[in-house]
């Protein structure tokens, strides 16, 4: 948070006594509330104070500043009443006067009508939002099934009649822009929560259960999202990335994806010509092949890369790792050397992950490293 960073070098420098109280308050302003990437340096990520994207988000955020400015005229109302009350002086009463008191009923009767009319109006207000985000305009053409895993998301694509364009993937959610997407949401453990705030509400995971939410991004972009219940050591790094594109985007994707790992090598043009090019290619080769036998040593029981042997079911699908923007459920992204890291400090980065940190030699590494990067 650079403002924050800023106001601080500030107040280290005498001269800038003077403004050290605004500041302060900037950056406690930034700190508490930081709305918008003009604001701040770093955007919020979950920017759900004034953001939304789709038809299923914004009736709710509507709501809830319309609920808020009511709340807040009803206590500065009530204040302004409390305060004239304190200061009204009213004349001394006789001694022998004593005895039950009939002024300033009326108060108490407009009072109490006022406030049944406007919880009313509130209450209906609040029940016309919650039909209008219960379900879609128009009926959902992709259905897609998240499970919640401690601590990530399994994405599962299914349901086209070509089975190529079925597959699982993890912690990131294409969807095409402009059309409403419906989602399963299952979990593998305990209760999480899913949730995109800038895209819908949120919806409990629940083992043994299949909740239904539905997403709609009215244009492309990148909406994080987050697992909103308290489900472990590492429930605030359970994120994920909802990718909304436009419709050709989103099935050049979903084709892609749906491609096993030697399948997108052989698409690859430089794999494509084994005969003359052999002993380069083998040379070139050498690492990558080391680090697909360690793969399937050290991290295949957990892992799959679908056309290989690796065939785990208890961990992310790997078979496009580098086709995503983060790893770990958000908690680094991903570069190689974020990667390594990963595999190496997994405890470290994530403690109780159910990833065990995996101790590597230098030649090691380097050939993991190899082979992970042909998972496009
Ligand atoms: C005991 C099971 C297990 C083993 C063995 C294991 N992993 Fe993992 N791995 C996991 C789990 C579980 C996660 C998800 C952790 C999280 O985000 O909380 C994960 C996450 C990852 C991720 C991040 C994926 C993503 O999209 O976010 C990578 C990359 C990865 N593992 C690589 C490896 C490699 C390489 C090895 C072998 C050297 C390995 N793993 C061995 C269980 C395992
Ligand atoms: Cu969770």
């Amino acid at each position: 948070m650079r403002c924050i960073r800023t106001a601080q070098t500030k107040l280290q420098q005498p001269h800038h006594r003077a403004r050290l109280a605004a500041s302060a308050a900037l950056s406690a302003f930034c700190a508490s509330v930081v709305l918008s990437s003009e604001a701040c340096a770093e955007p919020a990520p979950l920017a759900y104070f004034l953001h939304t994207a789709g038809p299923a988000a914004s009736p709710t955020m509507r709501l809830g500043w319309v609920l808020t400015a009511i709340v807040v005229l009803v206590v500065l109302f009530v204040s302004g009443l409390l305060v004239g009350a304190v200061l009204r002086k009213r004349p001394a009463a006789p001694a022998e006067a004593i005895g039950p008191e009939a002024g300033g009923l009326r108060w108490i009767y407009v009072g109490t009508g006022v406030s049944c009319i406007a919880l009313l109006g509130m209450l209906v207000y609040a029940m016309m939002t919650l039909e209008s985000v219960a379900s879609p305009a128009s009926h959902a053409r992709l259905v897609i099934t998240v499970t919640a895993y401690d601590w990530w998301w399994k994405v599962d694509y299914t349901g086209d009649a070509d089975p190529a364009r079925n597959f699982s993937t993890a912690n990131e959610i294409h969807i095409p822009a402009g059309e409403p997407v419906k989602v399963l949401l299952k979990s593998a453990d305990v209760v999480h929560a899913f949730w995109v705030p800038q895209l819908a509400g949120k919806t409990q995971t629940i083992p043994g259960q299949t909740n239904e939410q539905w997403i709609q991004a009215d244009r492309p972009g990148i909406y994080r999202g987050q697992c909103s219940q308290f489900c472990g050591a590492q429930h605030a790094h359970m994120a994920f990335e909802v990718v909304a594109q436009s419709a050709a985007a989103f099935d050049a994707w979903r084709d892609a994806q749906g491609r096993s790992a030697t399948q997108t090598d052989a698409a690859a043009p430089d794999a494509a010509a084994p005969d003359a090019a052999a002993p380069d290619a083998s040379a070139q080769n050498a690492p990558v092949i080391a680090g697909k036998k360690l793969f399937d040593e050290r991290c295949a029981g957990c892992h799959t890369i679908r056309g290989t042997d690796a065939q785990g079911s208890q961990a992310p699908d790997l078979t496009h790792l580098g086709s995503r923007r983060l790893i770990a459920a958000g908690a680094l992204t991903n570069t190689p050397e974020h990667l390594l890291d990963w595999i190496q400090h997994a405890q470290r980065i994530k403690p109780e992950a159910l990833m065990p940190s995996i101790a590597l030699t230098t030649s090691e590494a380097a050939a993991l490293s190899a082979y992970l990067a042909t998972l496009h």
